[in-house]
């Protein structure tokens, strides 16, 4: 038995050494449970980032992601993390401090190899309490529903929903700032109507086509649309506000080029309103 406990503390010895090795090795440390939330909103390349906030576990105070190679790969992977769609991942970095100052920096030099990975912190990254600089911050956005756009001169608001690709989704209308977010009915609603809709969505007309998304929730507010070529807006063009449809008729848009020039419309070519009260 002498020669048991120098062997025996060798050993404990040895598994410490091996774990410290592990562990700083691991791109994550064992036991470790990430969680993910959003944090500030700042306007950034053209529209709301929301910084990424981590921590590893619930013990630890909320931290950041930092870094500058952050790509579309990371973006996806951390919509993911955060139980959110990726159809439109956008990210940037936020250059902002404030209450970040306080915060650590939990992860940087993020590398996802591909975007179908399940959780950020299962991609390479230096995940440490590393006090740094909060000039490199990672904002992201991501969604499967657009920012709302209220074009100059529309009352309405627009945005799409489900979105399979830039540009392309479920139409989503609203009347007035506060009302239910609505869908339009696919009855008669063709490629002058998805161009009337896609210029309502910050899009160019041009190119603009229709298909039947359906799976929309909310009021079905417009069916019967009947847009023409001088219609700038898609609630310009005649249209009934009540309708025979289901949300399986829900329409859908695809939109070609972003960012036109839109003109504010004049007095003269306006239908008016069938049924809009
Ligand atoms: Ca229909
Ligand atoms: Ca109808």
């Amino acid at each position: 038995m002498a020669n048991a406990c120098p062997r025996f503390a060798l050993a404990t010895i040895f598994a410490f050494a091996f774990a410290f090795v592990l562990a700083a090795v691991a791109y994550t440390p064992p036991g470790t449970t990430w969680q993910y939330r959003i944090g500030d909103t700042v306007t950034r390349n053209g529209g709301p980032l929301h910084r990424l906030e981590v921590r590893p576990g619930p013990a630890h105070i909320w931290g950041t992601v930092a870094g500058s190679h952050f790509d579309s790969n990371d973006a996806a992977v951390a919509c993911r993390s955060l139980g959110l769609p990726t159809a439109e991942p956008r990210f940037g970095e936020m250059y902002t401090y404030g209450r970040t100052a306080s915060m650590p920096i939990y992860m940087i030099l993020v590398s996802c190899p591909n975007a179908s990975i399940s959780s950020l912190d299962r991609c390479p990254n230096r995940s440490h309490y590393y006090i740094s600089s909060h000039y490199n911050d990672i904002g992201i956005h991501c969604t499967n529903v657009t920012d709302p756009v209220s074009p100059p001169g529309a009352a309405w608001s627009y945005r799409l929903a489900d979105v399979t690709s830039p540009g392309s989704g479920r139409l989503e209308i609203q009347k007035t700032s506060g009302a239910a977010w609505g869908t339009v009915c696919d009855d008669r609603f063709g490629s002058v109507d998805a161009a009337a809709a896609c210029r309502s969505l910050g899009f160019d007309g041009d190119g603009a086509t229709a298909y039947t998304a359906g799976g929309g929730t909310g009021p079905i507010l417009m069916d019967e649309t009947a847009c023409t070529s001088s219609n700038l807006y898609l609630e310009d063009c005649r249209y009934s506000s009540s309708n025979d449809c289901s949300h399986v008729e829900d329409v859908g848009v695809h939109c070609i080029n972003p960012n036109p020039a839109v003109d504010i419309p004049g007095g003269n070519g306006w239908q008016g309103r069938l049924g809009a009260g």
